[in-house]
């Protein structure tokens, strides 16, 4: 008898166990984008509103690729093109930090959505303040909330500013932006660190570890005319948008001697539906905030230590190494094809 009931129990339990690793494959992650919409956003906004890997808790927006009123304008209209006003869209910081905001309607239109005109948004901007508005959902949802920054990081540094207890309370935190191997504003600064660089070094030295989806592995995750042809033989109304905003975006690219469009921002997005599409390592990254010809970039320590140097009368001899902490892993290769498929079928016919 007792060994039947052990038997039984161990049944159960292992019901219990299928049940829940099975509950762990459907449930959908939590996500706040944070973005500033840009057409390679709104290819990402789109992508994370038909994963039902997710579930977009809200959209918050940050000046960079336009102004920030530019960009509210652009997210609400995002949603409702998507028949999602349910989702809170909320402005935040109207600049960056500590410098002048740089915008980006040379690649982006100068509406920042290819210059598309998107019927008016039905819905509306949620009044709280972008980052308060972070600060409040990772709270409501502890350990559950993956952010998603697809901007320069000033909302996300002043909400972590404000209450660094969200740092411990956030599931994660995956990034695009930076590289480790030279920019695309200039030799070495990614855009979105660029955008903001103070902001990007509290971001990364808050004591999470960020997943950092930079400009170099989404130069080589392009979405070329072969993927717009597939796009093209999809109907509906946001296939239609994506459709026009990837000619757009691929024939910009073209003109500026690249082979495609580099699908930056959906990258980060796909980062968080299937983590097998990337290959990440695990480093210590510093933004340089100073440098003449640096300031912006993304300093990655690879070995994850710095050799100790200690003065010995004129000179410095090095005494040992000392660790730096582990805080980002850094996307170093993509699946490509894997990728632009997962994208496609998603938009297609939507
Ligand atoms: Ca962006």
């Amino acid at each position: 008898m007792l060994r039947r009931r052990a038997f039984v129990s161990a049944v159960l339990a292992s019901f219990f166990v299928v049940g829940l690793l099975c509950n762990a494959q459907t449930t959908p992650k939590r996500v706040i984008i944070d973005t500033d919409p840009g057409t390679d956003d709104a290819l990402a906004i789109l992508l994370a509103l038909n994963s039902p890997e997710l579930k977009v808790e809200a959209l918050t927006v940050v000046p960079g690729n336009v102004v920030a009123e530019q960009g509210l304008t652009n997210a609400l209209k995002l949603v409702s093109l998507a028949g999602r006003c349910d989702i809170p869209v909320a402005g935040g910081a109207k600049h960056p930090l500590n410098q002048k905001l740089y915008t980006a309607e040379y690649w982006h239109g100068k509406n920042g959505l290819a210059d598309i005109e998107l019927p008016a948004s039905k819905c509306k901007a949620d009044p709280r303040f972008g980052p308060d508005l972070i600060i409040e959902m990772v709270h409501k949802y502890p350990h559950e909330i993956t952010l998603v920054p697809v901007g320069p990081l000033t909302n996300i540094a002043l909400a972590v500013s404000k209450d660094p207890s969200i740092v411990k309370l956030a599931k994660d935190i995956v990034i695009m932006g930076g590289s480790i191997s030279g920019g695309n504003v200039n030799g070495a600064a990614e855009a979105n660190i660029f955008g903001d660089p103070e902001a990007a070094q509290i971001v990364f030295n808050a004591g999470w570890v960020v997943t950092m989806v930079g400009s170099d592995v989404g130069e080589r995750t392009l979405m070329t005319r072969k993927h717009l042809l597939e796009l093209e033989s999809g109907v509906g109304p946001q296939n239609e948008v994506v459709t026009r905003i990837a000619r757009f975006y691929i024939e910009r690219s073209e003109r500026n001697g690249w082979d495609g469009a580099a699908m930056y921002d959906p990258l980060a997005v796909a980062v968080v539906v299937d983590p097998t599409l990337v290959t990440l390592k695990d480093t210590h990254v510093d933004v340089e905030t100073k440098g003449e010809f640096t300031r912006g970039e993304t300093v990655a320590n690879r070995m994850g230590e710095n050799e100790r140097n200690v003065l010995h009368g004129d000179h410095y001899e090095i005494e040992g190494y000392d660790k730096v902490p582990l805080n980002a892993r850094v996307c170093v290769a993509s699946d490509s094809e894997r990728f632009m498929q997962l994208f496609i079928s998603r938009i297609r016919g939507k």
